[in-house]
């Protein structure tokens, strides 16, 4: 029997399959504005099996978009452009969740295809970054951030909270806070890009207090019967990784008491000195490491795209949810395929009649 195709419960929540599309930018908006592209993208990933389908970081503000093709719900009319891709995901058997983000110091770059590098300081289509300091991330995104003031910190985190109001009221069942990579709150977490003196910088519990805020403002307006979950860079790969995990499962346990519900298992960017080691389940060990010492349901991403692997970190108990993110770009069917190779029965998860029907014998 599969372990990858058994159920998942949390809260009033159940996904048909331990399988998630993890957030993935399409760089595809305009002003924040969602575009029939996302239609398209997001209905063909939930048709294709997967439990959950996380919408890409999606701003809690303007600034806060990595790039200006980036999704905005920074008001109630881009909010509700998310509805008909909210009902597709949902129509197709997939539970539909998002990821609300601010980029910080990474904000206002190239899309990716065009570069990734910070937008030029004297092109318009750039804007004015904030993060902890004034500290560049490094080559290629070597705009100075403003340091923001406490007035600036009350107000992105009440930024995120009004982002989870509106994600309430779309339709959205499952949110994720988007806490790694190297964007803003990542970037309090992080010693090298926070440097300030008040009771947000420091030591490793002011560094994680914009996070732990944020989580417990959001929590209030997020229901309770709905998971509530963060994407957090646990380690760096930069040679100090023992004390990061140890600082960053210490946050996960007050996240945790703050009603955090599942942990999405990361990286954390913040710094170009790191040596990553890029292989077939990698962050596996990590993830498990997490799970057990924080005592929390965790996922996690990179390197989890083949059926075999997927299915044998679930079987292990380092994952309860697999993220599978190119994978899905690659083929929108993954799951469909994955359970073909994994010799699944039909019955042990649910795929849309019309599809399942002429599938079971093809
Ligand atoms: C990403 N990733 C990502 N992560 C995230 O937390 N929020 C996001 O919006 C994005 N955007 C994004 C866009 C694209 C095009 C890619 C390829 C990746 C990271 C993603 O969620 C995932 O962690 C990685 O793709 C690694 O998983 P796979 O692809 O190895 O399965
Ligand atoms: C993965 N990416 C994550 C993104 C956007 C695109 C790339 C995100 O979280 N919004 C990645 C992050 C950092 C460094 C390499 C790759």
């Amino acid at each position: 029997m599969s372990a990858l195709f058994q159920p998942f419960a949390l809260k009033s929540v159940t996904l048909r399959n331990r399988i998630a599309v993890p957030p993935m930018c399409q760089y595809s908006a305009t002003d924040g504005l969602v575009s029939d592209w996302h239609l398209s993208h997001y209905a063909s990933m939930a048709r294709g099996g997967a439990g959950l389908v996380i919408v890409e970081a999606t701003a809690v503000a303007p600034e806060g978009r990595i790039t200006p093709g980036c999704t905005g719900i920074w008001n109630d009319d881009l909010a509700q452009a998310f509805v008909p891709i909210v009902q597709s995901i949902k129509a197709a058997g997939s539970v539909p969740g998002i990821q609300i983000a601010h980029a910080g110091r990474k904000a206002s770059a190239n899309r990716p295809w065009e570069g990734d590098d910070h937008i030029a300081e004297d092109d318009a289509r750039g804007w004015q970054t904030i993060a902890p300091s004034a500290i560049a991330f490094g080559p290629g995104l070597e705009k100075q951030p403003r340091a923001m003031t406490l007035d600036d910190i009350a107000r992105v985190r009440q930024n995120f909270v009004d982002a989870a109001k509106r994600a309430r009221d779309v339709g959205f069942e499952w949110l994720e806070l988007h806490f790694a990579h190297g964007y803003l709150a990542q970037s309090f977490f992080a010693a090298g890009s926070n440097q300030r003196d008040d009771r947000y910088g420091g030591s490793a519990e002011n560094r994680g207090r914009f996070l732990l805020e944020t989580l417990q403002a959001v929590r209030e307006v997020w229901p309770e019967s709905l998971p509530l979950t963060v994407r957090f860079g646990v380690l760096e790969f930069d040679g100090r990784d023992e004390q990061t995990l140890v600082e960053s499962i210490d946050l996960t346990r007050q996240f945790k008491a703050a009603g955090l519900d599942m942990l999405s298992v990361s990286i954390g960017f913040s710094t170009p000195k790191a040596t990553i080691p890029w292989g077939p389940a990698f962050m596996g060990p990590i993830a498990e490491r997490v799970r057990r010492e924080a005592g929390i349901p965790v996922s996690s991403a990179w390197g989890f795209g083949t059926p075999a692997v997927a299915e044998q970190v679930v079987r292990d108990g380092q994952l309860d949810v697999v993220m599978v993110g190119r994978a899905h770009l690659a083929n929108p069917h993954w799951s469909y395929a994955a359970a073909k190779e994994l010799g699944v029965e039909r019955a042990s998860w649910t795929l849309p009649a019309p599809y399942a029907h002429w599938l079971e014998r093809y």
